[in-house]
């Protein structure tokens, strides 16, 4: 997703970043390549159209232009302005507090992803917000699919309306209803049938289903591969029915992405959800701030630290932590880190949503190099005795050669490991002179969130000020709208890694 946008506005953004001086025609050349990379993204023209106007006006603007770093000024303007596109910094959920049972309803063309989102949005509404949920499903048109979704409600463990065949979708919200209020559910999910096409039938189903159930939440559910003509079907519903918010399906697959960065301007709506795969918990809350970082290769930090805190366990982050302060890191460390980040999904999803990493990510594609780079440093120090991992200076050339020989690889691969080490114990201690890991941090804008921190690739705390990380990877692009990272900055250990094999 986005990944061509991405790497044009690289390219657009470079040029500009390169430059000390600004002109104001600079911009608008700039601009003009913009709106070209979004139109090909297949953003809507008169979106993309609105877009380039308002950045230009910011962007000519005299400050922008003869302050010290114009090109950096022009990304911030851009950035800023695409949150805006997509909804605003804040992240709108559910309308729950309304009087029970709360009713969503879902819409959309067939095959969207209706169904499968209104499961996971009832698995959302009893975990998350502990409300009781009970699904119905109004799609009497395809065959099976009333059973679809009881089979669903099993699996996110979800009362389901009983299925009574030949009953009308009218009717059967009339009972759902019914059904809700004498059970005391919460919340009332209505799953409605699809149309290949936007027509007359189907608005009018929609129309006479929602005023019986007087839906608190119409959802609008878009499969982001649909391209342009997920605007029209926008605007169809849009219009036809009162709209509350919009899910944008299969975000996890490989779309242009237009579809997505238009659907807010279109429909004047929030975008309130995003589904990024077929299992019943791959749903997020739709964030404008990420998706504009992740265009714009600032990656997706919020979501890193939220898959760090999931995934590393706070002891195993605080026992690293506390070693790191006395300067005991050893191989053993070390390899926790390595596993960490086989655990977070290895070195490529990481590189793809650290900040700044996007040119990294292309350089270990081109090198070739994979996860199995992580495996063989971890088979290397598992074939090391224990007395070598706590003091890996025990280790001269005939013990390399063994360990060599025991993991598999070759005795350069050994001595990479041990030199990554030797890096990483001189970079903390150079984190220690510079105010320690929680100085380091607030530089990342940290702090606060789950995480604290990105120190770079691995071992992210699970407490504020946890430990480091591979450290120095990281650099300020923390907060929305900061630089990205530049590669070169990298420990020389870690770039040798991504640009060889
Ligand atoms: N990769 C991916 N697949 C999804 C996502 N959401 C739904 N799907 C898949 O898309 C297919 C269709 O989903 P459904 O939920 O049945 O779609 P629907 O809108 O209910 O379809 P109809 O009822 O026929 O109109 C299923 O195979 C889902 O697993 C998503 O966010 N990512
Ligand atoms: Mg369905």
């Amino acid at each position: 997703m986005f990944d061509n946008l991405s790497d044009r506005l690289g390219g657009v953004f470079d040029r500009l970043k390169g430059r000390g001086a600004l002109k104001e025609q600079d911009v608008r050349d700039a601009m003009r390549e913009v709106r070209v990379a979004l139109l090909e993204a297949d953003v809507a023209l008169p979106v993309a159209r609105r877009f380039i106007d308002a950045v230009t006006e910011k962007a000519v603007g005299q400050d922008v232009l003869k302050s010290v770093t114009p090109g950096q000024q022009v990304v911030k303007i851009v950035h800023d302005e695409l949150v805006d596109m997509l909804g605003g910094p804040e992240t709108e959920g559910l309308i729950l507090e309304a009087k029970p049972p709360v009713v969503i309803m879902m819409v959309g063309l067939q095959g969207s992803g209706k169904t499968t989102t209104t499961a996971k949005l009832a698995k959302l509404i009893k975990e998350k917000h502990g409300k009781k949920a009970m699904m119905a499903s109004l799609d009497v048109n395809r065959p099976a699919a009333q059973e679809q979704l009881a089979v669903l409600g099993e699996q996110v463990e979800t009362a389901t309306l009983p299925i009574v065949a030949g009953q009308q979708p009218v009717d059967i919200a009339r009972r759902a209803m019914e059904a809700a209020r004498l059970q005391n559910f919460d919340v009332l999910l209505l799953d409605t049938a699809g149309r290949l096409h936007v027509d007359e039938a189907l608005m009018a189903e929609m129309k006479a289903v929602s005023s019986v159930s007087e839906p608190t939440e119409v959802l609008l559910v878009v499969d982001s591969l649909t391209g342009q003509d997920a605007v029209n079907v926008a605007q169809s519903f849009g219009g036809e029915v009162p709209l509350t918010g919009v899910v944008l399906t299969r975000m996890d697959g490989d779309a242009r992405g237009g579809a997505a960065l238009s659907m807010r301007a279109v429909t004047g709506k929030p975008i309130k959800f995003a589904g990024t795969g077929e299992k019943l918990d791959a749903i997020e809350a739709f964030r404008a701030g990420s998706v504009a970082d992740r265009i714009l290769g600032m990656g997706d930090v919020v979501s890193l630290v939220e898959k760090a805190a999931a995934t590393i366990k706070e002891e195993d982050a605080e026992l690293l932590a506390k070693r790191m302060s006395q300067g005991q890191f050893d191989l053993n460390d070390l390899r926790m880190q390595l596993q960490q980040m086989q655990n977070m999904g290895g070195l490529g999803m990481l590189a793809g949503m650290m900040p700044g990493m996007k040119k990294a990510k292309a350089a270990m594609a081109a090198a070739d190099m994979d996860d199995k780079v992580l495996l063989h440093m971890d088979a290397i120090i598992g074939s090391m005795t224990a007395k070598e991992r706590a003091n890996p200076a025990l280790m001269n050339a005939k013990r390399k050669r063994r360990v060599a020989a025991g993991s598999g690889t070759e005795v350069p691969q050994v001595n990479k490991v041990l030199k990554m080490h030797q890096e990483m114990g001189r970079a903390m201690k150079q984190i220690k002179k510079m105010g320690g890991l929680k100085g380091l941090a607030s530089m990342f804008g940290g702090g606060g969130g789950p995480g604290g921190m990105m120190g770079g690739l691995p071992g992210m705390g699970g407490s504020a000020g946890g430990p480091g990380g591979l450290p120095g990877l990281g650099g300020p692009g923390g907060g929305s709208g900061g630089p990205g990272v530049d590669p070169n900055t990298l420990p020389p250990e870690l770039r040798d890694m991504l640009n060889k094999k």
